[in-house]
């Protein structure tokens, strides 16, 4: 048994996550079939650990992708894993940060390549990769509100490092899917391709960029990273912003937002 399949099959959930190399290309899959691919916490360490043992072995660029035939890419965090309202939903340690901030400091390309609908967290999941390939099928939507959440401010900084800034309002305000077509436009994706080759072009271009100089590519992909990572915000700026996002998940209407999706109904939000 290989390192890899050993990270993949160390307990069952990580079979949630499979890991190969093909061609000296790493290849991450999200498999939670069952709950659209639902980032849950084990399948979050998974994907860190095997972007560690993917860096220990040189391996020079990443993929990552859901199982061929799924409609859902991913649904993003898993809901009913949500701290319990009156906590910091996303807080610096929580495992899909961890994988975020383990994607965009992993010393390569890493590669989303989308065929099917990603939502919430995902979205910043795809964002967090260097480089997007996507066939039609896909679609992008950024939801906290539809939960009541507060988004926390490094995310924004993802998104706002992507899109201008009246489109990223537009869909966090939304809430509202955005297709492949328009994704394409706004920069969101980087190839749109025919589902048919969606994987001998995400193929083709990984090894493409694996036959590039690794230190060059990976001080470029590091110097781009910290150059717009880091704005300088005051401290008291900060806490004012936790204290915004504090109101909002010490409210009623995160608490609404997330009975309202496990029973499987429309919430009613009263803005408090
Ligand atoms: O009822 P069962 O047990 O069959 O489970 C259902 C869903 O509950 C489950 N599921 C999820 N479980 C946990 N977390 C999720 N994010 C999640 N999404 C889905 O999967 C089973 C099948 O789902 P169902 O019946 O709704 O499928 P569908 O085909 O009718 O609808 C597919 C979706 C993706 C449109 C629908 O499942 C959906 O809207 N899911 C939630 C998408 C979403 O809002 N994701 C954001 C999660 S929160 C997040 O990522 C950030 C923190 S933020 O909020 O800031 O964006």
């Amino acid at each position: 048994m290989s390192k890899y399949d050993a990270i993949a099959n160390l307990h069952a959930p990580s079979a949630l996550i499979g890991v190969e190399i093909i061609d000296g290309i790493g290849i991450l899959t999200l498999k939670n079939r069952r709950k659209l691919n639902a980032l849950r916490r084990d399948m979050m360490r998974r994907l860190t650990e095997s972007l560690e043992s993917f860096a220990e072995d040189k391996i020079r660029v990443v993929i990552l992708r859901a199982e061929a035939g799924m409609d859902v890419w991913s649904s993003g965090h898993d809901i009913t894993e949500l701290p319990r309202p009156g906590q910091d939903p996303l807080p610096y340690a929580d495992p899909l940060e961890e994988t975020l901030r383990a994607i965009r400091a992993y010393p390569g390309p890493v590669i989303a390549m989308v065929h099917g609908s990603v939502w919430g967290g995902a979205f910043d999941m795809v964002l967090s990769c260097d480089i997007v390939i996507a066939d039609e099928s896909a679609s992008f939507a950024i939801t906290p509100v539809n939960l009541g959440l507060p988004y926390n401010t490094t995310g924004l900084l993802h998104f706002v490092g992507r899109l201008r800034e009246n489109l990223v309002k537009e869909l966090f305000f939304t809430a509202t899917p955005i297709e492949a077509k328009k994704a394409a436009e706004y920069g969101v994706i980087n190839h749109l391709v025919p589902s048919a080759q969606l994987e001998t072009h995400t193929m083709e271009i990984a090894r493409q960029m694996a036959s590039k100089a690794p230190l060059a590519m990976a001080a470029i992909k590091e110097q781009l990273r910290v150059i717009s990572d880091y704005q300088p915000i005051a401290a008291q700026v900060f806490e004012r912003l936790q204290d915004l996002r504090r109101k909002a998940y010490e409210s009623a209407d995160y608490r609404e937002g997330i009975a309202a999706f496990l029973e499987k109904r429309q919430p009613a939000f009263k803005g408090e």
